[in-house]
């Protein structure tokens, strides 16, 4: 049986990882955060008493501020495959707090690695890089392309590129960076743009609201569905070497087409909806990000399914579901 250790199992892409693993046979170990109230509600379906001979998912509390606690955990698990998802993850938010998503976000990597590196076992990383690393270089975007982040978020995720990349050619460690665009799902953060608007249309269509405040409608996104791309994660690191891939569906579509997408499914006008509030605009936006997955395609096998407006879809209808309303 393989084991795993996922950091930011709390999250969207945690999420669907264990349950890709578990349904492989894996032992995953995931860590969570200490968190006044329960931070679990997303891997709550599949949770399993300890007490249980055959718990094959076992929570632990770290967080990546913490080296040595992550020294243990590494010395403990002995895990044969790391996946590094746990960060600081919103773009909009690191510009407030730009010292605390670098010292997560980035230097969180560093700890992982070196303790990986101290305690010498024979693991395979991922890590999860991102689109956002892009930033202001014009699309398509591939591997190839050059980095231009521009963000707090975007500059602490390079720092991670980088560093997962110097212990495979400093260390000889098999680490690879999923180079992911961004992808979406029932449950992705509710602040994130998709969900929000999927949201807002679903509640504004049941009565619940009347409005939606937005920031910039021009941006373009490459929006995929997170089930797939953890799928992804997973075929990056059964690959021979460490390498790293880009994971995107290479559809371009703007925020205004995604509010579109969903009030047209649920028939509002969106113009009647939306309202504009420059609390939401960035100090410097990343306007288009459209990715070339086809390294991914032909060394992995790996394609996104999904098209932005049938995600779009799929997400009215979780939210309209919340509402109390089937389809
Ligand atoms: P997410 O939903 O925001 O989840 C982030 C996870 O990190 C949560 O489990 C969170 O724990 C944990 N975390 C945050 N700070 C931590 C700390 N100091 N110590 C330990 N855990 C901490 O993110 P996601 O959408 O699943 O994305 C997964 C990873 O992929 C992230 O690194 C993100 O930056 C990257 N990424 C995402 C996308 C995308 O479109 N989704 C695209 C490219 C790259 P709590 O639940 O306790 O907050
Ligand atoms: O949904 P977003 O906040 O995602 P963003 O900034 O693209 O970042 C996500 O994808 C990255 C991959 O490229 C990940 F690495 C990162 O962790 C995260 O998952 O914003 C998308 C776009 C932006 O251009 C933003 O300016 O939507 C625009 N936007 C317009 N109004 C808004 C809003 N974004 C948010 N969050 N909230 C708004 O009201």
């Amino acid at each position: 049986m393989k084991r795993a250790l996922i950091t930011g199992i709390t999250g969207q892409d945690g999420s669907y990882l264990t349950e890709l693993l578990l349904g492989k046979g894996y032992e995953v170990h995931g860590v969570i955060r200490r968190s006044s109230t329960f931070n679990t509600g997303r891997i709550e379906h599949l949770y399993q008493d300890p007490h249980e001979p055959e718990q094959r998912l076992v929570l632990h509390y770290g967080d990546l501020t913490d080296s040595s606690r992550l020294v243990t955990l590494i010395e403990k698990v002995r895990p044969d495959e790391v996946y590094h998802l746990a960060a600081q993850s919103h773009v909009r938010v690191s510009f407030d707090e730009p010292e605390f998503t670098g010292n997560t976000t980035g230097l969180g990597t560093a700890r992982l690695l070196e303790a990986i590196r101290m305690v010498g076992i024979d693991t395979r990383y991922y890590q999860a890089s991102s689109s956002e690393m892009f930033g202001a270089t014009p699309p398509p975007q591939s591997e190839v392309t050059p980095f231009y982040p521009r963000s707090p978020y975007g500059a602490a995720k390079l720092y991670g590129y980088w560093m997962a990349r110097n212990y495979r050619e400093a260390h000889g460690l098999f680490a690879v960076n999923g180079i992911l665009f961004n992808h979406e799902s029932p449950r992705r953060g509710e602040t994130f743009v998709t969900r929000k608007i999927a949201r807002a249309a679903a509640r504004i269509a049941q009565g619940k609201e009347d409005f939606v405040y937005l920031g910039n409608l021009d941006a373009v996104r490459d929006w995929g569905f997170a089930p797939e791309y953890v799928e992804g994660m997973w075929r990056m690191l059964q690959a021979d070497a460490g390498d790293d891939y880009v994971l995107a569906t290479g559809t371009a579509t703007t925020v205004r087409e995604w509010v579109r997408y969903c009030f047209e499914h649920v028939n509002a006008d969106w113009e009647k909806h939306v309202r504009f509030d420059e609390g939401y605009l960035r100090p410097t936006e990343v306007d288009a990000l459209i990715g070339d997955a086809s390294k991914a395609e032909r060394e992995l096998g790996w394609k996104a399914q999904t098209m932005p407006e049938q995600l779009a879809h799929i997400m009215v209808d979780a939210e309209l579901q919340d509402v109390g309303v089937s389809r």
